[in-house]
């Protein structure tokens, strides 16, 4: 194997097993050396790619959004909008351990002078939803009047509720079927009557959304709403 193409698998090593730690423990508890055990990596390997524990749990918020498996484009944006949701609430229900970890990071209430960044993932996620509604109000799909800024900003916070919500009342069981809720909730203030109708909300999409997202579109059975 290549020495980088190797370094790439250590990083990720490392990176999934911090997940795992700090979705489990949080920050403050979670140290190097369980790290280092669960990744199976030395601490020269470990500290060769992660100065501090503290860069190891920034890197974890940061590949929060580029680390997931792409949706691919659907002809509404909304129902792409509405697939990521799926999408990032499958992950955190059937347990990816970098998704749980970086999720867990980000709402935790840390000490403030801890030294992370939680802005970073939300930002990421406020710009990335500004950027798909805008693409849906050029084609459309909004109603007359919809403050994409402040729609993106609800998506995210209303998303961040409901997903702590469904981790304190059934340990996430019911994860996928509150965000598929949500959204229906959200998408009936925002989209236009033609376009609400053809959204496809149903909880069952998001186990092959993920599938098709991972297998970039190998595996999965084509969707058939787009
Ligand atoms: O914005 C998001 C989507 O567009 C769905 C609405 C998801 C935002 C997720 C934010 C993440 C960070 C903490 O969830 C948390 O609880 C994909």
């Amino acid at each position: 194997m290549a020495q980088q193409e190797r370094a790439v698998r250590t990083r990720k090593a490392i990176l999934t097993a911090a997940g795992e730690v700090f979705d489990e423990v949080g920050y403050e508890a979670a140290t190097i050396s369980t790290i280092l055990q669960r990744a199976k990596v030395t601490k020269g390997a470990l500290y060769f790619h992660f100065a501090s524990k503290e860069e190891l749990a920034q890197a974890v918020l940061t590949q929060q959004l580029t680390g997931l498996p792409k949706v691919p484009e659907r002809k509404l944006a909304l129902q792409q909008g509405l697939d990521e949701a799926l999408l990032l609430a499958h992950m955190l229900a059937s347990g990816d351990p970098l998704v749980r970890g970086s999720v867990r990071l980000t709402v935790e209430q840390g000490s403030p002078h801890d030294g992370l960044d939680r802005q970073v993932p939300m930002a990421g996620w406020i710009e990335h939803n500004t950027e798909i509604l805008t693409l849906a109000r050029d084609n459309g799909e909004l109603l007359p009047g919809v403050d994409v800024v402040a729609a993106a900003q609800m998506f995210v916070g209303a998303f961040t509720g409901v997903q702590i919500l469904s981790k304190l009342m059934t340990g996430r069981a019911d994860l996928v079927e509150r965000v598929a809720n949500l959204q229906r909730h959200l998408m009936a203030g925002i989209a236009v009557p033609a376009v609400l109708v053809q959204l496809d909300f149903s909880p069952e999409r998001s186990a092959r959304v993920y599938e098709e997202a991972v297998g970039a579109g190998r595996q999965a059975e084509p969707l058939g709403v787009d």
